[in-house]
């Protein structure tokens, strides 16, 4: 039985616009976005949530895309939010809206300098360490915007040779239990965290894209379809919520990236 604290008590999501068919992928589907089945698809993500966590769901903006991973516009830690500029041009009309509702919710923002890129799927957050992914969405400069924005902690470094984000590589489910991608990325990746967190036990999941689950309450999301991640995660002792994503991960979407977790 996993004894990590979820504290956590308000997820921010945002729904999927109807411009979603034309979200960024690193390999175009060879079947194309089912926008409708992308829609329900995310309200069953929602409502799993909502079961934990009270869910504020911002609106969709036609003008971008990818709106609905929301992850990626900001950091939040305690009370403190880092509002992040996206590594992708095309995504960093979407930051405005999120810094609004942070704001209004009364946590202390900061915003990043345009100088430098950070996507919030390279954030990794445990305890007090923060993992930043160098992929090919964040740059070298965020090392130095995270630390200012959460001072206290320490920002350790992680290359991601390989998959959009840190994230899609690895993903904590317990106090001590990560699932890793079992490739030689994740085998890397996983060098790099267990180095500072010494007590780091590997979940390695082989299957495709289902080391991005989401640990919310006691409940655990993580993809459908994948019949030896069920198996892992069994022990555990949580609640598996198996969740169909199909057309969310045309878009290279997970589980983490459409939402915010606020403690
Ligand atoms: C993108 O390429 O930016 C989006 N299509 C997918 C972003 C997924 N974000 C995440 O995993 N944190």
């Amino acid at each position: 039985m996993s004894t990590m604290q979820i504290e956590h008590v308000m997820a921010l999501v945002r729904s999927v616009p109807g411009s979603f068919a034309r979200s960024l992928c690193l390999r175009p589907a060879p079947v194309p976005i089912d926008v409708g089945l992308a829609r329900r698809q995310h309200e069953r993500y929602v409502a799993a949530l909502a079961g934990q966590v009270e869910v504020l769901a911002l609106p969709a903006d036609e003008d971008s895309p990818d709106c609905c991973f929301i992850e990626d516009t900001a950091v939040v830690i305690g009370d403190r939010a880092l509002v992040t500029h996206p590594g992708a041009p095309s995504r960093r009309g979407e930051t405005a809206a999120t810094l609004a509702t942070l704001r209004s919710l009364g946590l202390r923002c900061a915003v990043m300098a345009p100088q430098a890129t950070l996507d919030g799927g390279d954030v990794l957050v445990c305890d007090r360490f923060i993992f930043v992914g160098m992929s090919g969405r964040t740059s070298e400069g965020a090392l130095r915007e995270v630390g200012a924005a959460f001072p206290g902690h320490e920002v350790v470094p992680v290359p991601v040779a390989a998959g959009l984000h840190l994230k899609s590589a690895i993903t904590r489910v317990t106090d001590r239990h990560f699932l890793v991608e079992d490739s030689p990325n994740g085998r890397r990746i996983f060098g790099a965290v267990s180095g500072a967190i010494r007590a780091a036990l590997p979940i390695w999941v082989a299957e495709p894209h289902g080391a991005n689950a989401l640990r919310v309450g006691e409940r655990i999301l993580h993809l459908a379809g994948r019949p030896r991640l069920a198996e892992s995660l069994a022990p555990l002792g949580l609640e598996p919520v198996p969740l169909d994503m199909s057309e969310l991960e045309k878009a290279d979407g997970g589980l983490t990236c459409l939402s915010i977790l606020l403690l």
